[in-house]
């Protein structure tokens, strides 16, 4: 049988070219667990976590799979120096990075043999990483969910294609074969997914979180903490209405505003509180109406993928 076959395959010994993306409060050992024994990367968050929690989640997933995982360090997390030594000292395969600049860790991680794929929202970034010693990128456009950058991922995947000779995977917006296809004609390897698994029956998200995004349709999310530097997509509810409200108002300070947001991530992803909680999640959750296995998830993605760029010679005449 033919199947996809890309160079993030064989870099990160994995048969399908998908990552789970790291999903703060969500992705955990268990789910990343799923997606690995299932054929494509997991990935931990290790988020704003401290080094004893990650520790147990990498522990957690070892125990369920003896294929090669990763644990993604969100970068503006006051643990983020104690996480990158984890990730060492645990021999994780795959370190993924966002919302900065990873360079101070590269060397420690490149001299433990991780392969480290930073997250860049920018062909500058992506330039600088390749330049650090990245394995690959992952060029992530403003449909994602979380923490976002200003170009969307069609434009941004074929301009971090074209400057660096590393593989690129893209990400945001992506949800089903189709974009997989897609991010494979603007000249990516592979693709990473969130909003897709975080419905996937192995995730852990309270199950207010996964009929919200099952349920959510085309236009309902909505971006937040631009005044903050931080913009932030997630559904629309009282909590992101409240902040879109409150951002912008002269009388709002900066301290108010991130007193707001302290915790809903929490609240949303453990709690499930639809009213205070924060519910991150990208555009495609129009298109994410099923729960299902993440090994499912990752073979109907692939096949249909794969019957796309089959037929793709439908548009060319002769
Ligand atoms: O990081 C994410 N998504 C996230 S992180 C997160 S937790 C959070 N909590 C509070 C405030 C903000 C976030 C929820 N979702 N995705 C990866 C990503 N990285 N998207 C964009 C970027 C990025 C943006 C600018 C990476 C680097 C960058 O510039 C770095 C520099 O210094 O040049």
């Amino acid at each position: 049988m033919n199947m996809l076959q890309s160079p993030i395959c064989e870099l990160l010994e994995i048969r399908y070219p998908v990552l789970q993306g790291g999903m703060a409060w969500i992705a955990d050992g268990k789910l990343a667990a799923a997606v690995s024994e299932g054929g494509g990367l997991g990935i931990i968050s290790a988020m704003n976590a401290n080094a004893s929690w990650l520790r147990e989640q990498i522990r957690e997933a070892k125990s369920r799979t003896s294929k090669p995982f990763g644990v993604n360090i969100m970068l503006m997390s006051p643990f983020a120096d104690d996480v990158a030594q984890v990730v060492v000292e645990e021999q994780v395969p795959v370190v993924t990075t966002g919302a900065g600049n990873p360079s101070k860790y590269m060397s420690m991680w490149k001299s433990a043999g991780i392969r480290v794929i930073p997250v860049v929202a920018s062909v500058a970034l992506a330039r600088m990483m390749e330049k650090h010693g990245a394995d690959a990128v992952i060029a992530e456009g403003g449909e994602s969910g979380g923490h976002i950058g200003e170009a969307a991922t069609m434009p941004l995947v074929p301009q971090v294609a074209d400057a660096v000779h590393i593989p690129v995977i893209a990400a945001g917006g992506i949800g089903d074969g189709r974009g997989l296809a897609a991010a494979l004609m603007l000249g990516a390897c592979g693709v990473q997914m969130g909003t897709r698994f975080l419905v996937a029956k192995e995730c852990g998200v309270h199950p207010v979180y996964k009929e919200k995004v099952l349920k959510a349709k085309d236009i309902d999310t909505i971006v937040t903490g631009r005044r903050l530097g931080h913009a932030c997509r997630g559904l629309k509810n009282a909590f992101s209405r409240e902040y879109a409200k409150k951002e912008w108002l002269p009388e709002t300070s900066m301290e108010e505003l991130e007193a707001f947001g302290v915790g809903s991530l929490r609240k949303a992803a453990v709690e499930g509180n639809e009213k205070e909680g924060s519910f991150l999640c990208g555009q495609i959750a129009g298109l994410v109406t099923r729960e299902q296995p993440a090994a499912e998830i990752l073979q109907q993605v692939c096949e249909e993928a794969e019957a796309l760029l089959k037929g793709a010679s439908q548009w060319v005449n002769g």
